[in-house]
C-alpha cells in the first residue's frame, strides 16, 4: 500500500484515506527532528560519548507513524533502533539514550511514559506487549499496545507465540515489522520462504497488511486503521512496512561485506524526508520559511543532547545488578562479584602505574585483564 510515492505524487486507495494535511505537517517535522536525532547519535558514537547507537536513519518514517497514531493512554513497546520513535512519544533524547551509553537499563519510567523499556533480546518485547494489552482488557481500559520489531525478529519463537496468543485472545495489540532487509548480515530472503512478512498473519488469523515503509501517509493510515479495530475489539492485526537500513546495523558492524553500494544509493531516492517535503509544498502547506525554522529547532535539540552527553555521569556499576529481582541471585551474585574484582584490580593497577612503579604492593607485575 502507497499513498504517497518518491516524487511526491499521490496514489488514492480505495481503503485507507489520506491523512489530514495538520497530520502530514506534525509528520514531517517529527521526521526531520528524527533524521537529526538519528545523526547526532552516530556522531556521538564516533566521539566516544554513546557506547553504540542502532541509527534508524531512512526508516523515520515508521518510527513517527508508529508514535503518532497512539492516544495518550496507549502504550508502545520498542526495540534497540526505536529511539526515534521514543523520543516522538515524550521521552527526552538525554533520557533515551542512558541504555545505548551503557549506565542504566532504562533512562526513563516506563509507567509514566507509557513507553516500555527498550529490548535488546529479539521479539521478547513482544510478549511483553500482549501481556500488557490482555491485562488492560481485563481491567476493562481500552488501551492500545504497539508492539515493534524487525524482520529479523519474525524468526524468533517469541513472535509466533506472541502473535498465537493475541490472535486466540483478541488482544488489543499492533504488530508492527520494520522490515529493512537485513538481520546485521543476513537478507530476508533467509529468514523466511514466505511471499512477504505480512502473509505469517493468516496463519494466526488476524489481518495482514504491507505498506510503503518510506511513505510516513501510508503508514500512518494502515497502522490508524490497526489502531482502531484494536480499540474496538477486533484483536491484533500484522503491519509489515517495507523500508530499508541505510546505514550499518551499528557501529560494530561493516555492511560493506554483505551488500552493494549501488543497493545503498537505490535507497536514497525513496528517502521518507524528501517525498513528504514535496508533497507539503505542492500542497501549500509547507513553505521555505518552514525549512528554516524547522531546521533550528533541530539545530537546538542536538546542540541540548550534545551538552547533556558531554556531561561526565558518576554510576555505580553495582546499580546494574542491584533492582533486576528483590533479592538478588546467586548468578547475578556471581557476575557482579567478577566485575568488582576486575574494577578493583583496574583501579589498584592505575593507581601503581600512576605512581611511576607499576607493581603492586607484594612487589609483583600487575596483570591488565
Ligand atoms: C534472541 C536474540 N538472538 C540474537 C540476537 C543478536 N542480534 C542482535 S540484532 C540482530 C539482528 C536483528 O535484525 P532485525 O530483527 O531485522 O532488526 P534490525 O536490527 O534490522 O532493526 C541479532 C541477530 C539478539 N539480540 N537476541
Amino acid at each position: 500500500m502507497q499513498l504517497i510515492d518518491e516524487t511526491g505524487t499521490t496514489h488514492a486507495d480505495d481503503t485507507y484515506a489520506m491523512p489530514s494535511n495538520e497530520r502530514l505537517v506534525a509528520a514531517y517535522r517529527a521526521l526531520v527532528n528524527g533524521r537529526r536525532l538519528n545523526d547526532q547519535c552516530s556522531a556521538l558514537v564516533r566521539q566516544g560519548r554513546l557506547a553504540v547507537y542502532p541509527s534508524s536513519h531512512g526508516q523515520e518514517a515508521c518510527q513517527v507513524a508508529a508514535s503518532l497514531v497512539l492516544s495518550e493512554n496507549d502504550w508502545l513497546f520498542p526495540t534497540y533502533r526505536d529511539t526515534v520513535a521514543i523520543v516522538n512519544r515524550g521521552v527526552t533524547p538525554e533520557e533515551a539514550l542512558v541504555l545505548l551509553r551503557g549506565d542504566w537499563h532504562s533512562g526513563y519510567d516506563p509507567k509514566h511514559t507509557r513507553v516500555a523499556p527498550q529490548a535488546t533480546p529479539l521479539a521478547t518485547q513482544l510478549l511483553h506487549a500482549v501481556g500488557l494489552a490482555h491485562a488492560a482488557t481485563l481491567r476493562g481500559e481500552d488501551t492500545v499496545v504497539m508492539a515493534l520489531c524487525g524482520d529479523g525478529a519474525t524468526s524468533e519463537g517469541d513472535f509466533h507465540e506472541a502473535l498465537n496468543f493475541a490472535a486466540v485472545f483478541m488482544v488489543p495489540v499492533v504488530f508492527f515489522v520494520q522490515n529493512n532487509e537485513f538481520a546485521i548480515s543476513v537478507p530476508l530472503a533467509k529468514q523466511t520462504h514466505a511471499p512477504s512478512l505480512a502473509h505469517k498473519a493468516i496463519g494466526y488469523g488476524m489481518p495482514g497488511q504491507r505498506v510503503d515503509g518510506n511513505d510516513v501517509a501510508a503508514v500512518m493510515a494502515v497502522l490508524d486503521e490497526a489502531v482502531e479495530r484494536a480499540r474496538g475489539g477486533g484483536g491484533p492485526s500484522l503491519v509489515e512496512a517495507h523500508t530499508y537500513r541505510m546505514q550499518a546495523h551499528t557501529n560494530a558492524d561493516d555492511d560493506t561485506r554483505y551488500r552493494e553500494r549501488d543497493e545503498v544509493k537505490a535507497w536514497v531516492e525513496r528517502d521518507p524526508l524528501t517525498r513528504m517535503r514535496a508533497y507539503l509544498s505542492a500542497a501549500g502547506a509547507w513553505s521555505a520559511e518552514d525549512d528554516s525554522a524547522l531546521a533550528a529547532e533541530a539545530e537546538t535539540m542536538a546542540s541540548a543532547l550534545r551538552d547533556a552527553l558531554n556531561r561526565e555521569v558518576e554510576v555505580d556499576p553495582e546499580d546494574l545488578f542491584r533492582y533486576v529481582y528483590a533479592s538478588r541471585p546467586a548468578h547475578l551474585d556471581r557476575q557482579w562479584n567478577k566485575l568488582k574484582d576486575e574494577l578493583e584490580r583496574t583501579a589498584a593497577f592505575e593507581a601503581t602505574g600512576a605512581a611511576g612503579g607499576g607493581t603492586t604492593e607484594s612487589g609483583t607485575k600487575e596483570q591488565k585483564s
